[in-house]
């Protein structure tokens, strides 16, 4: 019996293909091209996933389910989401334009319901699998009970099967007994640039098996299998399967002739075959040929709704790149646009009249109410809007941190999270941390002896149950909390990403934490930066940093992490020197990471202290050390607290005579400290301050600069106010265990003469004295640009600089 959907999914895939056509070509030719610049549309792109996207968005899917689309299929996403009420006209009349529907789909700037942003090709396709593990650690934890599981969906470019990612979180999957992911690759055998190698499909699936994934291929329409059933039906089948890549794509493009001499060339001749194409006109013949698995709706449907269990299943389907447009198959046709006269071809075919471009049942043929009560009934949409909430998490008033007289901030957080752990409640509980293999050495060790691993089946700790002695309880349950990663560091940005979304995603809270080494960010910085980009929720622990790792050697260094730190939208960092600064900063982060923004004013009104955008939240990163350092015995008080938060504090306050002030942040402390004792003799009144968040002090003073350029004349920020009370001819000195750029601004805040400090050059090894030495961020460096900075007499303790 046939699907009695068929018809009018048939008919709305033609309407979602015109829609998604329409609006890159309106952007292209009518919007004007004020820049002068072709706005590309990834038109052929889009097409060649317009039948799978509309049998699933439109049939398969379920509103539990979560879809990370191709990012260059975005026009068929927003040409759906329009169809269903959730895009507006305007935004697509705007397709990449200021404030229009955006090229690639985005939780953060699109008004549809994304799921997942990517934009960076495999990323998304990575978020599913790790979206997936956190439905089952929400769900091992007794959450979301009244909800049912949703599959997550990633639709593939078969090029993008080429990033690396995708096999790290292929593995990462596998060990974790991956279930409810589906991903769908849209086999049209043709990338950016080129038509792809022959024979991939075999390399797909057997790699997608080796990995426990079910595979099931789509390469025949149904069209097709008809045609294969009749008299010499297989010896077209054999043709089909033999024929190269480039040749079918190459015919494809070039249409029924040429299908036609092609075929005859090797197929004339030979009785029912030739007889085959011959009672075929050219156009049926061409429809025949490009019929294939992914174009057909009824084999597409049957594929899905036949899935009846939870494995990952891999959907392997034969597409067209360009689909059902003039540009199908042209190995070029990646940035291609149609032209006016295509266009008007196409609009002929669709039988859309001039000005009716955008209504929504223009040139159908079944009867507009019939469509309408389908979409009404649409499952995927049917519950509304689909980004969840979750309420926020009370966070206690203060951390304790167990300081001990000399410790380093690494010990630190792993104490702070050891406190939370044996205090429990619901911060306590809803903390799920993870690493890639360095849960030890980060001194996650203690807080995963309270809290255990999670995994959807309890394991025992054979090392334990043997009595043998080890510091560590390796054990693993379903209400374990710390999520055990493999080394890739992609994989922990991407289940950073996919724990920080849970709120949106699943309806849950989760607070999660990564720890990694500082200098390994670099490996997984583009999952970073797209994990905020989504406005996912996470801290990132990086340690140990700078060339203060000394024992770990020089390949472990980490020199650009502080300006990664400062530059990353969405992500503030932090780099404390002392423990009891690094509390504060916890805390505080565990309520940043829950805000939200309600309204746009409000994110237009920043604080008015500090300047700092804190009302729409965000993810921390926080920069850590080895470092053993002598901890200051002090009170913290509300005002201290909150000059951490904001950035920096005087440690020593300048008097009114300093000619210098040194700057410092995290591990340098100490030398920044001396040298002030070296300079106290020569120097009057120096001053020492303590950065705790370069970051958060440059954005404050960028932001009240800005709302200055816009008339708010009073507007200061803290560095301001910090800074400004020094004379003019006062020095700076500033210091950090990173790229000196990270602090060489300040100078430029009150127009303070400034000598910067840091480390440029990766890999020299030696002990922390001898490395300080080399780079000139010692005491005796700090005291040579002092006396350079502010010039008078010789500094007495001044040694000569080796
Ligand atoms: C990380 C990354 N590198 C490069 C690009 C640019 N890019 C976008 S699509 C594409 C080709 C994709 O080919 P395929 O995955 O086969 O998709 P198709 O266009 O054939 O549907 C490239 C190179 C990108 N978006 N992200
Ligand atoms: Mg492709």
């Amino acid at each position: 019996m046939t699907d009695p959907r068929l018809p009018v999914l048939a008919e709305l895939e033609k309407k979602i293909l015109w829609l998604a056509s329409w609006t890159i070509h309106n952007a292209n030719h009518l919007r004007g091209n004020e820049d002068g610049m072709k706005v590309g549309g990834h038109q052929a792109s889009s097409a060649s996933l317009a039948t799978i996207m509309t049998a699933l968005y439109m049939a398969a899917l379920k509103p539990q389910d979560r879809v990370a689309v191709k990012p260059h299929a975005s026009p068929i996403f927003h040409a759906i989401n329009y169809l269903m009420g959730l895009q507006t006209r305007e935004k697509l009349e705007n397709f990449r334009g200021y404030k229009g529907a955006q090229s690639y789909p985005s939780r953060t700037k699109d008004i549809d319901d994304v799921d997942f942003s990517t934009g960076s090709v495999g990323l998304g396709v990575a978020q599913t699998l790790f979206s997936s593990l956190v439905q089952d650690y929400v769900k091992a934890h007794g959450w979301a009970a009244e909800r049912p599981e949703g599959r997550m969906v990633a639709l593939i470019g078969d090029a993008e099967l080429d990033e690396g990612n995708i096999f790290e979180a292929l593995m990462e999957g596998w060990k974790h007994g991956l279930r409810n992911t589906w991903w769908v690759i849209d086999y049209n055998r043709q990338s950016l640039d080129a038509v792809i190698r022959e024979g991939l499909y075999d390399r797909f699936e057997q790699m997608f098996r080796n990995f426990g994934w079910d595979v099931v291929t789509l390469k025949y329409g149904s069209l097709q299998q008809a045609a294969f059933r009749e008299p010499g039906g297989q010896r077209l089948k054999a043709w089909i399967d033999a024929c190269p890549n480039q040749l079918y794509s190459a015919l494809t493009f070039q249409g029924g002739t040429a299908w036609r001499r092609r075929l005859m060339d090797d197929l004339g001749d030979q009785g029912p075959v030739t007889q085959l194409i011959e009672a075929r006109s050219d156009a049926e013949l061409s429809r025949l040929m490009c019929n294939l698995g992914g174009h057909d709706l009824p084999s597409i449907l049957e594929a899905f709704e036949s899935i009846d269990h939870d494995r990952p299943v891999c959907f392997l389907a034969y597409t067209v790149k360009g689909f059902g447009l003039p540009l199908a198959g042209h190995k070029d046709n990646h940035a291609g646009l149609m032209t006016k006269e295509q266009m008007e071809g196409f609009r002929a075919a669709n039988r859309i009249r001039p000005g009716h471009e955008w209504d929504l049942f223009e040139g159908l043929e079944l009867p507009e109410s019939q469509l309408r009560t389908f979409l009404a009934e649409v499952p995927f949409f049917a519950r509304g809007r689909r980004r969840m909430s979750a309420a926020t998490l009370p966070v206690p008033e203060r951390l304790e941190a167990g300081i001990q007289p000399v410790m380093s901030t690494q010990m630190g957080f792993g104490k702070v999270l050891d406190e939370i752990a044996k205090r429990g409640g619901p911060l306590a509980d809803r903390i799920v941390t993870t690493a890639p293999d360095v849960t030890v050495s980060t001194n996650l060790g203690p807080w995963v002896n309270r809290r255990g691993l999670f995994a959807r089946a309890s394991m025992a700790d054979t090392f334990k149950d043997e009595r043998i002695p080890s510091m560590q309880k390796w054990e693993f349950s379903p209400q374990g909390q710390h999520i055990e990663l493999g080394i890739a560091e992609m994989n922990l940005f991407i289940t950073l990403s996919a724990l920080g979304l849970s709120h949106e995603i699943f309806g849950e809270r989760l607070i999660p934490i990564g720890t990694l080494y500082d200098p390994f960010i670099s490996r997984g910085l583009d999952a970073l930066n797209y994990a905020c980009y989504q406005d996912a929720r996470f801290m990132v622990v990086a340690t140990p940093s700078g060339v203060t790792l000394a024992p770990e050697g020089g390949a472990h260094q980490s020199i650009a992490t502080p300006l990664i730190g400062m530059s990353q939208d969405g992500l503030c960092a932090f780099e404390p020197a002392f423990v009891d600064e690094l509390a504060v900063m916890m805390r505080w982060s565990f309520a940043y990471m829950q805000r939200h923004g309600e309204s746009e004013a409000q994110i237009m009104d920043p604080a008015e202290t500090s300047w700092l955008r804190d009302e729409t939240g965000g993810s921390v990163y926080l920069r850590l050390s080895t470092r053993q350092l002598e901890q200051p015995k002090r009170e913290m008080t509300p005002e201290l607290e909150k000059e951490i938060i904001d950035g920096a504090y005087w440690l020593r306050r300048p008097g009114p005579n300093a000619s210098v002030v040194i700057a410092y942040s995290g591990a340098v402390a100490p030398e920044a400290i001396a040298a002030v004792g070296l300079l106290a003799e020569d120097r009057r009144d120096v001053g020492l301050l303590a950065i705790t968040s370069a970051d958060r002090l440059n954005a404050g003073w960028q932001a009240a600069e800005r709302a200055r350029q816009r008339g708010q004349h009073d507007a200061t920020s803290h560095v301001e106010r910090l800074l400004g009370p020094l004379s003019r001819d006062c020095g700076i000195v500033s210091v950090i265990d990173g790229h000196p750029a990270t602090l060489a601004w300040l100078g430029s805040v009150h127009g303070h003469r400034q000598k910067a400090l840091g480390v440029e050059h990766f890999g020299q090894t030696g002990t922390v004295a001898d490395l300080y030495r080399h780079f000139g961020i010692d005491a005796n460096a700090i005291v040579h640009a002092a006396q350079a900075a502010a010039p008078g007499r010789p500094v007495r303790h001044l040694k000569a600089l080796p």
